[in-house]
């Protein structure tokens, strides 16, 4: 079978363009009212029957039986067991990526998640205390996206925020375990794991049954089910966001290997057919060129079939007038990813505002991100870098005020409020101040 990945040509200079940009940009995440359904249904049978529920849908969905959820449960044990049976090769890339990512989350705390305080004038001290989450549930999908990486970029900055119950669940399809998750599991210090998934390993986090406990927080990705349920029981407990395919944005000047910036391209395609990856470049003749190594190397990729997809349905080769007008694109699409793939990646820089991570310079390819570099990879996608941000340590922390009223601050603030209150017609709330006051 042979394969053609097309991405389509656009440019800035046609009068189609904006027409064209906003058919490629379109992406429908439509949820399916069967879908929406299932899960409901799910959610509330395992909200009553705990895990009795979980255990019949674990051997439905997954051909997974186990007389009692115990049976379902990964024990340190067989976690140090997985990291053991490893080649050393990959033990060692497991805990130097850990390292690195533990770092950059580290540094991340120091800079934005400690508490702070100041007193005013009046002695009154004013501030913000920082406290972890107590448990977190992980959602770690299976099969074609079981990602290790994800188990690193999830449990680590809970571990770093000092989360001290980090719950990882797994769905695990005939009971055939990934040794590479179960190691990152043990690497990332996952504290308890179970071999469960879907809508009813979302339930059992959020709701609590005999053997799951019910956490605080539920991040991670997972299929239409997941992020279904996960919506759903938004509210009783937190959710990080709920993913969209992954995208790549790269900006190029032409200073690049093009074979560099076709490979890039494929790196984010090959993960989905709904993936997408766009290069936008002022350089007609550069452009070109990356199509040649585009046409030129996939026959080598073992996913072509899924590049060639998603690079013929949602890819784009778009050329602009000059790096200024592509930069303002990039700022439309907000992608997941951008690479700066410019000798000099400073000068655009500062002209890129929404993007869930930047990566500058032809050196920084994105899958160096995605592994080992140290910032994390769950990231914001379908625009909305925007208005969010990478997960991190403050997704795992939350903070509450702190006021200590001095009693030179109660004459003061005493008659602010008490003004306001009778404004209000809260009694209550005016004397509690006013009896403060001398
Ligand atoms: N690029 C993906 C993360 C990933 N890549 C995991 C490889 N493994 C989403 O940002
Ligand atoms: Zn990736």
């Amino acid at each position: 079978m042979e394969f053609v990945a097309a991405p389509a040509r656009l440019s800035t200079a046609d009068a189609t363009f904006e027409h064209d940009f906003a058919q490629r940009l379109h992406w429908s995440a439509d949820t399916d009212a069967a879908i929406e359904q299932r899960v409901a249904d799910i959610l509330a049978d395992v909200q009553q029957r705990g895990d009795a529920a979980v255990l019949e849908y674990t051997a439905r969905f997954d051909g997974l039986q186990a007389g009692a959820m115990a049976g379902l449960e990964l024990r340190q044990d067989e976690l140090k067991a997985a990291f053991d049976s490893l080649p050393a090769e990959q033990r060692e890339a497991l805990e130097s990526a850990a390292r690195r990512v533990r770092n950059y989350h580290e540094a991340q705390k120091k800079a934005n998640g400690e508490s702070w305080s100041y007193r005013d004038e009046d002695g009154t001290l004013l501030g913000q205390k920082v406290t972890p989450l107590d448990r977190v549930g992980i959602y770690v999908p299976g099969g074609k996206a079981a990602y290790p990486s994800s188990v690193l970029m999830n449990a680590i900055p809970a571990h770093v925020a000092g989360v001290q119950d980090i719950i990882m669940v797994v769905p695990t399809p005939r009971g055939e375990k990934n040794a590479l998750v179960l190691a990152a599991a043990y690497v990332a210090g996952v504290h308890r794991a179970f071999t469960i998934g879907g809508a009813q390993a979302v339930a059992a986090l959020a709701y609590g049954t005999a053997t799951i406990p019910k956490v605080d927080k539920i991040t991670g990705p997972g299929n239409a089910y997941v992020a279904s349920a996960k919506k759903r029981v938004f509210g009783i407990v937190g959710i990080d966001m709920i993913a969209g395919p992954s995208e790549i944005l790269v900006l190029a000047d032409g200073s690049t290997p093009p074979e560099w910036v076709a490979m890039d391209l494929f790196s984010q395609a090959e993960h989905d057919e709904l993936a997408q990856s766009i290069l936008l470049c002022p350089d007609a003749a550069y452009i070109e060129a990356v199509q040649r190594e585009i046409d030129r190397l996939l026959p080598e990729m073992p996913r072509q079939a899924i590049i060639a997809k998603s690079l013929t349905d949602r890819g784009a080769l778009i050329l602009t007038r000059d790096m200024e007008e592509a930069c303002a694109i990039s700022n439309r699409i907000a992608p997941e990813h951008l690479e700066v793939s410019s000798r000099d990646p400073h000068r655009w820089e500062p002209l890129l505002r929404h993007a869930g991570a930047i990566f500058l310079g032809a050196y920084t390819s994105e899958s160096l991100g995605d592994y080992c570099a140290g910032p994390n990879h769950v990231l914001p996608t379908s625009g909305t870098a925007r208005f969010s941000s990478p997960l991190g340590v403050y997704d795992f922390q939350k903070r509450s005020s702190l006021i200590e009223v001095s009693e030179a601050g109660a004459q003061t603030l005493g008659r602010t409020a008490a003004v306001l209150a009778y404004g209000e017609g809260l009694q209550g709330h005016a004397r509690a101040a006013e009896m403060r006051l001398k």
